[in-house]
């Protein structure tokens, strides 16, 4: 059996679903995080000159989003049919639009705090907070699992994104949010990831 691993840099990022994902179907695989020099230097050995890839059952594969769907379909990580399939990527498409939120320039947090700038994160927190109270409103509908009864790629994918949407927001935005949280919590508590977080480095996101 050829051997599983999982290339990207030293945060959680793209890659970290994709290690919640491996380490709860019990897959052994190398957690290869490339120092930015690293990186450069292997640039050109990867598909699109991007990571995360994860080179899996004797082929490499590559661009985030398809790994995600292709290990949640592989691990019975999606419902039992496409309205499942479906409502997950509901879930997950809108946790990435509450990360989409923050892609502007963080000019809140330097220097720049302009009444423009201010303006901007507010709104962006704004819309952040709508999208969250939909996501918390599907786990209310749900029994607390984005698909009731179930584990699924979305739950994977918003405990893996927490910290990381927190540091791109540049504060908690997930307070009164307590269907989420929990969520997150279940998650970080299933055995083997529990084993990883409490062994793995802290890094910033
Ligand atoms: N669409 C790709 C984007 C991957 C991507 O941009 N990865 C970053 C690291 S998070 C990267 O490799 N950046 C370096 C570069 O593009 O030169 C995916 O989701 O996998």
């Amino acid at each position: 059996m050829s051997k599983t691993k999982l290339t990207y840099l030293n945060f959680t990022g793209r890659a970290e679903p994709i290690r919640y994902m491996l380490l709860h179907a019990g897959v052994e695989f190398e957690d290869c995080r490339l120092s930015r020099e690293e990186f450069f230097n292997n640039k050109q050995n990867f598909p699109l000159g991007q990571v995360p890839i994860l080179e899996f059952e004797g082929k490499t594969l590559y661009q985030s989003h398809a790994i995600y769907r292709f290990l949640a379909k592989r691990f019975n990580l999606e419902g039992k049919d496409e309205w499942d399939a479906y409502w997950c990527d509901v879930a997950f498409q809108t946790i990435l639009d509450v990360g989409y939120a923050f892609h502007h320039d963080r000019g809140w947090e330097r220097e720049e705090k302009s009444e423009a700038v201010m303006a901007r994160h507010a709104s962006d927190l704004t819309k952040a907070a709508y999208l969250l109270d939909k996501l918390e409103s599907q786990l209310e509908k749900n029994d607390g699992h984005f698909l009731k009864g179930q584990l699924s790629y979305a739950d994977f994918y918003l405990a893996a994104n927490f910290n990381t949407l927190n540091y791109k927001a540049g504060e908690n935005i997930f307070v009164n949010k307590p269907r989420l949280n929990a969520l997150k919590e279940k998650i970080d508590n299933l055995p083997a990831i529990r084993a990883y977080l409490d062994k793995c480095p802290p890094v910033r996101f």
